[in-house]
């Protein structure tokens, strides 16, 4: 800051003040309000001075206009919305147009409930057919999965605790898991195998998958539906016919 003093007639002396300001304003990192995985929107503090003609404004680029809000300068600071994950500079300048570019990136915006997907496969033996069905469950973050079987299910079956339970306490039900793996598209997923044995009549698998910002996918495999038979006693009848038993003997 410069300080000029000049006479503007003989008679009157006024001070004359001249600001010269060729500083760009100072700022602190971005402060977020979240680094965790959320489906919200983040907000972001930005705290910024000017030692000279002081702040003026902080500016976004036009091609981010849509994705980052800036309110109003109060109480020494900017608050920056950010909507969805992006990574660039806000153009911070002073009254007399010195600026400054401010980093600002924001990637735990989550707001894509995971993806699962199924298919299935009898497996006969004999009379016997029981079903293997595999469940792939991916996600930007990770996921908390439950499983749940329904009988007989109707196409709008809507998904009970019955169901879950059902999964939970029947001696029919196997399932492995696989360790994550990073998908094609980036994203963790997670391998499911559930046998299904010894069980007669249409069954299906339904799942509930939840990631860690808080998104929900919930739904019937209809497609993967199973009409499984449960032969072990028509098994048991054909071991006692006597030219099976003289098969095994010879
Ligand atoms: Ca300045
Ligand atoms: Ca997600």
């Amino acid at each position: 800051m410069l300080q000029l003093t000049t006479n503007l007639n003989l008679t009157e002396a006024r001070p004359l003040t001249i600001l010269y300001d060729s500083q760009a304003p100072t700022f602190e990192l971005p402060d977020y309000s979240t680094i965790q995985p959320t489906n919200a929107s983040v907000t972001a503090t930005i705290i910024a001075s000017d030692a000279g003609t002081g702040i003026s404004k902080l500016t976004v680029a036009p091609e981010d206009a849509d994705k980052i809000t800036v309110s109003p300068y109060t109480d020494g600071a900017f608050t920056v919305t950010v909507s969805e994950n992006i990574t660039t500079k806000l153009i911070l300048s002073d009254e007399l147009g010195n600026r400054v570019l401010v980093p600002i990136s924001v990637s735990n915006i989550d707001r894509a409930a995971p993806s699962a997907l199924a298919s299935s496969n009898i497996v006969t033996k004999g009379a016997r057919q029981d079903g293997v069905i595999t469940v792939d469950v991916s996600d930007k973050n990770d996921t908390t999965v439950s499983f749940a079987l329904i009988q007989d299910p109707a196409d709008n079956h809507i998904l009970t605790e019955t169901d879950y339970a059902l999964f939970q306490s029947s001696h029919s039900v196997e399932m492995q898991s696989s360790p994550v793996i990073i998908n094609g598209e980036g994203n963790k997923q997670k391998t499911y195998t559930i046998d299904l044995k010894g069980l007669s009549g249409s069954y299906a698998i339904g799942v509930k998958a939840v990631d860690t910002a808080g998104n929900v996918t919930e739904k019937v495999f209809f497609d993967s539906k199973l009409d499984l038979v449960d032969a072990e006693a028509s098994i048991v009848s054909v071991s006692a016919n006597p030219a099976t038993t003289n098969h095994c003997n010879g």
